[in-house]
């Protein structure tokens, strides 16, 4: 089906200009003023703005974690995504330490495999790194298309690797053009304050945000950085939160190593004074937690400095129910918040129109440097001839309010309950298909479709 665009505002991370886009056979075919071209479909776009599909690299959809699983699965995480203006997202694999990356490949395939709604691709998270797991590096960057390697230096005994193991990493991801992003936070430190916590008898939330101070970030965020440049291999913080980390990554690119940092929206928009409603702060449990308002400045300069490319969401919903787990002892509330349908309005009004940040950073950190960095540009993350046709048009002026009520996500409380925001996402296509139109989604599961990425080494 063809479809033609008219009169929309294009805002790209560099362009901001008036124009119709006609599309077919899942890509953009022209852009151009009055274009003289019939199409199956038309959608007037006249004052809407018209920006790439989001993409947020930081999703964990019906992922094992402490004990139950995330509740959105690949099929409502995506659809939520698309009525939120993401149309694609990147999931973490997580290997079992002891197993192969391939055992972890195939247990992610079979719950993703023909259910998901918009695109999507994988990090593969590496929890135990030996001879064996070395060998299997280069097969997932050229065979399979996954060219990022997730790595905790915090959650002990399941996920966390040692610094030995980091650098044995970092060269062989290195040596075959891919990258590794990190939880970045120091585990060592974070266990000996929950048991600090735990033994002196307090077991709130409260007690989670106390046992992760920004010091366990910073110090984490530093090491890596030094790792990365000692090894020369690519490296990405992912859901950074604070302004000590934020320096850390500072300090690095003087030495021009290339090193990214990501933040999530919670962490622009929250602060840890959550934490103080008693169990209703489980809501906000996860790692790390919430900061403090000068950590949210840091961060809000951050981006507009460069330090920061990319905003996402770190995506990991549990419902109250499963949130209860840790009625008694808040080292077992399940880590995540649901903000997957949420970030790319939540970041134009608290973002753009509160001045912030400008339009075309806005498409920057939100569609275009998640591309770049995690090897799909310019297939995705920005409007123009050739590229996939994943397109948000969006009303600047609309107002509407958050709610749990009127989400799509799996999940029985929104962390932004009440939040009047401006912005609404209207139409959106993923591949020229229109996906989202008058509150609705049109396309079924398996429509969305595993995108493999190219080395890193070509688009950063
Ligand atoms: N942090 C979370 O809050 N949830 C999932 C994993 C993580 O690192
Ligand atoms: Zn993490
Ligand atoms: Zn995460």
């Amino acid at each position: 089906m063809s479809v033609l665009i008219k009169n929309g505002r294009i805002i790209t991370a560099t362009d901001d200009y008036v124009a119709d886009i006609f599309i077919d056979d899942e890509t953009v075919k022209f852009i151009g003023k009055n274009l003289l071209v019939n199409a199956d479909k038309e959608i007037d776009a006249t004052d809407k703005f018209v920006f790439p599909g989001g993409i947020d690299p930081h999703v964990h959809l019906d992922m094992p974690f402490m004990g139950t699983f995330s509740s959105d699965n690949y099929e409502t995480g995506t659809r939520a995504a698309l009525f939120g203006g993401t149309t694609m997202v990147i999931d973490f694999i997580l290997q079992k330490q002891g197993n192969s990356l391939r055992a972890a490949l195939e247990e992610w395939q079979g719950r993703s495999n023909s259910n998901c709604v918009g695109d999507y691709s994988f990090h593969m998270a590496v929890t135990d790194f030996n001879e064996n797991t070395k060998k299997e590096i280069q097969e997932m960057i050229e065979k399979e298309g996954i060219t990022s390697f997730k790595t905790f230096m915090a959650y002990k005994g399941a996920l966390m690797i040692d610094d030995r193991q980091m650098m044995g990493l970092m060269q062989e991801v290195k040596k075959h053009g891919g990258l590794i992003n990190v939880h970045a936070t120091n585990g060592d430190m974070i266990d000996f304050l929950i048991t600090k916590h735990k033994s002196e008898g307090q077991f709130s939330p409260l007690y989670h945000y106390l046992s992760q101070p920004e010091v366990t970030e910073a110090e984490a965020s530093g090491r890596f950085a030094d790792m990365a440049n000692y090894t020369g291999c690519p490296g990405y913080i992912v859901h950074m939160t604070c302004e000590g980390a934020l320096n850390a990554v500072r300090n690095a690119t003087k030495r021009n190593q290339k090193i990214f940092a990501e933040t999530c929206i919670q962490y622009l928009l929250l602060d840890a004074s959550l934490y103080e409603k008693d169990f209703e702060g489980a809501k906000w449990v996860m790692s790390p937690p919430l900061r403090e308002k000068k950590d949210q400045t840091n961060l809000w300069a951050g981006i507009n400095q460069g330090l920061i490319q990319v905003v996402a969401t770190d995506h990991c919903p549990f419902k109250w129910e499963q949130k209860l787990m840790g009625k008694d002892d808040f080292s077992k509330i399940p880590n995540g918040h649901p903000a997957i349908e949420n970030r790319m309005e939540l970041l134009f009004s608290e973002g753009v129109v509160k001045n912030k940040i400008t339009l075309n950073k806005y498409v920057e950190v939100a569609c275009t440097n998640p591309a770049k960095i995690f090897g799909m540009f310019p297939q995705k993350g920005t409007i123009a001839v050739g590229s996939d046709a994943d397109i948000v048009i969006f009303d600047p002026k609309e107002k509407h309010t958050l709610s749990a009520k009127t989400h799509h996500m799996n999940v029985d409380y929104s962390g932004y309950e009440g939040w009047e925001v401006t912005g609404k996402v209207k139409t959106v296509l993923l591949r020229g298909q229109v996906a989202i139109e008058n509150n609705q989604c049109h396309i079924e599961k398996g429509f969305g479709k595993f995108i493999k990425r190219k080395k890193v080494s070509q688009t950063i």
